[in-house]
């Protein structure tokens, strides 16, 4: 089918984990000849969390070639039409100023707490977020297991997040506490939303979002619920192609 027929008007962007492949899984033949055909009548995006690499381990190699649209880390790391089309990273949008305030403000506090044990690692710089752990990242898996227990009775990192959020009030950042020994810190709008920033000038009239993870506290939710797209809740990649076959074939 030619250029011809492809409504380029119409934008079907798709979360990887859970919505294209099963969780950190390869991607089926059968879905990627199911993307290959939907490209033949609409503009396909691909929007993860996750970094350039391991998309493409999911995805394949040339999955910028494949896409009209690649957004790796939210749309941190974004290509188009199999060019690079833009990268940003936390320092960048920060400045070094806020930044640095931030990370002695954080370590000052972890100096100050009294754990049963530490290790080390207690800031993880990120692309696109600062990881925070008052165990400390390196910590063996016992120990992580030990910290969990113990945060969900004494709640410090709770604590810590609310002192954060006073103490960097109008600041534009967002906290999200998600796994065992850790939060996450991050500019505000830096969820899947950040990719809709970057296609605002190639005016689609619809843009279709494709996710698993579209309930509050999900990493979809943001994007699934934003004005600017029409949201499809999915429950796992053969429902993403089946809801897709009921929309559009
Ligand atoms: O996916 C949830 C979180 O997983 C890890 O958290 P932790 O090491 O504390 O269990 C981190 O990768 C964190 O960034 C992530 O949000």
């Amino acid at each position: 089918m030619g250029d011809a027929a492809v409504d380029t008007s119409t934008l079907c962007l798709f979360d990887v984990d859970g919505t294209l492949t099963a969780a950190r899984q390869r991607v089926t033949p059968d879905m990627t000849e199911f993307l290959e055909k939907l490209r033949a009548r609409f503009r396909v995006g691909v929007v993860g969390g996750s970094d350039l690499n391991k998309i493409k381990e999911q995805l394949g190699d040339d999955v910028t070639q494949q896409v009209d649209y690649l957004f790796a880390e939210n749309g941190l790391v974004a290509y188009k039409n199999g060019e690079l089309l833009s990268v940003q990273s936390i320092q960048a949008h920060m400045g070094e100023e806020l930044l640095q305030d931030f990370i002695n403000f954080c370590l000052n506090y972890m100096a100050k707490i009294k754990l049963p044990r530490k290790r080390g690692t207690f800031i993880e710089f990120r692309n696109g977020m600062l990881n925070v752990s008052p165990i400390g990242r390196s910590c063996t898996q016992e120990e992580r297991k030990e910290f969990f227990e113990l945060d969900k009775k004494e709640k410090i990192r709770e604590k810590f997040v609310a002192t954060l959020k006073e103490e960097f009030k109008g600041k534009g950042l967002s906290f999200s506490i998600g796994g065992q020994i850790s939060f996450d810190v991050f500019p505000e709008g830096w969820d899947k939303r950040f990719c809709l920033g970057l296609i605002e000038k190639d005016n689609y009239s619809t843009i279709h979002f494709f996710g698993d993870k579209t309930k509050p506290g999900g990493n979809d939710y943001e994007i699934y619920t934003d004005p600017r797209t029409i949201g499809h809740e999915v429950s796992c990649p053969e429902d993403t192609k089946k809801i897709c076959q009921q929309l559009f074939f």
